[in-house]
């Protein structure tokens, strides 16, 4: 009884890690280049704080640390914003604007882990700048850059609009 107790929730548990990654529907509300906007959107607002908080650690700007935390909660607030964007038939070349490569809907399950990675750095960056000193908020500002970076590298390609 007992080993079948275990062979259940062993079953169940993996289960639970098994579960597929959806790719986001498009609601018939909308339309294609409404989820190009949404997401391009949050990563505007991110890049608008992402930019002065670098300059502040770069010493291109005084350190504000008000300022800077003020920044961190907004990316790590939009950092969540995107990934419902990622609907099919908005890659180059589907949607005007769109600089997202065809393989993120290929590789989704990795794209979409690439994506809470960015909300998980986001998150401690922004706990760390309500606390930390500017090296430990730098060591945290550089590992959140790191997911943008990476996440860039394989599944974004810059167009000119
Ligand atoms: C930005 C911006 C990005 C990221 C990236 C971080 O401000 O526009 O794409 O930061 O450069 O590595």
């Amino acid at each position: 009884m007992k080993t079948r107790w275990i062979a259940a929730t062993t079953f169940f548990s993996f289960a639970a890690v098994a579960e597929p990654v959806e790719i986001p529907q498009l609601s018939p509300a909308l339309k294609p280049h409404h989820a190009v906007d949404y997401r391009r959107g949050a990563f505007e607002i991110m890049g608008w704080h992402f930019k002065q908080m670098g300059a502040m650690l770069k010493g291109e700007l005084p350190f504000d640390k008000a300022k800077f935390t003020k920044g961190a909660e907004m990316v790590s607030l939009m950092s969540y914003v995107p990934l419902e964007g990622f609907v099919k038939g908005t890659g180059i070349g589907e949607e005007k604007y769109s600089e997202a490569k065809h393989n993120i809907w290929k590789n989704f399950p990795d794209f979409n882990e690439k994506m809470l990675s960015l909300q998980k750095e986001a998150k401690s960056l922004a706990e760390i700048s309500k606390t930390g000193d500017e090296s430990t908020i730098k060591k945290q500002f550089e590992n959140t850059s790191k997911t943008c970076k990476t996440c860039h590298d394989e599944y974004r390609d810059r167009q000119q609009h």
